[in-house]
């Protein structure tokens, strides 16, 4: 069988890897696997999720939402979402935190937002490798320029903070769209959040780089989120857990501890939807790696990075369930 862990899938890899997933579910012990898509991108393809629940505890529960690929550049994202959804489905008896985990939530999985994003930058090792935005091409006049931010058009409080928080140009790589979900890779996304509205307990959004773990608010620095000591206290668990593993990470608000960004996706679930903890995070490295900066972290480093953060994350959902 093919091994999917530990390296960069291409997209195809990706939907195939959900697909095996799905079959050799009744193989994987504690874990129920459904798989399907949330819909199409600008180009065509399909978004794949999963929702992964268990199959001994089947009380409702609340329901985690985990996403990456936002950012088509940041390859490490998906990769972590791979590992996540591989532990939970395949970890449980090895691993009791995990089998507890499972047993407290339900799961939906959104490893790549950005598809048409995320297949271009497989296409070439130098200027399409650190592409970031999506593939639409139509609001710029002379059809020049390519994509829209898509953490920069969600619905809350959009295009607030224009000075830094995303561009009305075309042209910028943090163009922030028309309006608030023109994109249908933002639409489908937020289709599958309001369909689990009800459930939604926390949510965490994989982005790199730089050991950031971020809270709302994104669209200014100078509005304070009223329960900031909670979710502090909640992203500790995952702070300590990885500074043990010697990754100091940075736990604040996205506008003041990295920079205003109006339309960001973890703002909307937290401001629109209403979940308490809902948070981006930013993977290694820490610093700028020459000669392709942050985004491009070797493969024969993926096996260290996510399964270190998997460590945090466990105990971060942990903390949150007890919380
Ligand atoms: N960072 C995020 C970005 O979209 C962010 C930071 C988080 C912005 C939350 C807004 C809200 O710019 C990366 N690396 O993409
Ligand atoms: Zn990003």
């Amino acid at each position: 069988k093919h091994n999917y862990r530990y390296r960069y899938l291409s997209y195809p890899e990706m939907v195939q890897f959900l697909k095996e997933l799905k079959e050799l579910e009744s193989s994987a012990t504690s874990a129920n696997v459904q798989f399907g898509s949330i819909g199409q991108s600008f180009e065509g393809r399909d978004t794949p999720y999963v929702k992964i629940t268990s199959k001994r505890e089947d009380t409702p529960k609340g329901t985690i939402f985990i996403d990456g690929g936002f950012h088509s550049r940041e390859w490490i994202s998906p990769a972590m979402v791979v590992e996540i959804i591989h532990r939970l489905v395949f970890n449980t008896d090895q691993d009791d935190d995990t089998r507890r985990l499972l047993d407290m939530f339900d799961f939906i999985l959104v490893p790549i937002v950005n598809p048409d994003g995320y297949v271009f930058t497989f296409t070439s090792e130098y200027d399409a490798r650190l592409w970031r935005k999506s593939r639409t091409n139509k609001y710029d006049p002379n059809n020049r320029c390519y994509g829209v931010d898509l953490n920069r058009n969600f619905g809350y409080m959009w295009n607030d903070n224009p000075v830094f928080g995303g561009s009305s140009d075309a042209c910028n790589p943090s163009f922030s769209g028309p309006h608030p979900f023109s994109e249908p890779e933002s639409q489908n996304l937020r289709d599958l959040l309001l369909s689990n509205k009800d459930a939604l307990t926390g949510y965490v959004s994989f982005h790199s780089y730089g050991q950031y773990f971020l809270y709302p608010w994104g669209y200014r620095d100078d509005v304070e989120i009223e329960d900031e000591q909670d979710l502090i206290y909640v992203a500790s668990a995952f702070q300590d857990t990885m500074l043990r593993k010697n990754y100091s990470y940075l736990v604040g608000s996205s506008a003041k501890s990295l920079y205003p960004a109006a339309g960001g996706s973890s703002d909307y679930v937290r401001g629109a939807i209403g979940v308490k903890f809902a948070y981006t995070v930013e993977l290694p490295p820490k610093d700028v790696v020459m000669p392709y900066g942050g985004f491009v972290v070797p493969e024969s480093e993926v096996e260290a990075i996510v399964t270190d953060t998997w460590a945090g994350v466990k105990a971060l959902l942990l903390r949150l369930f007890y919380y």
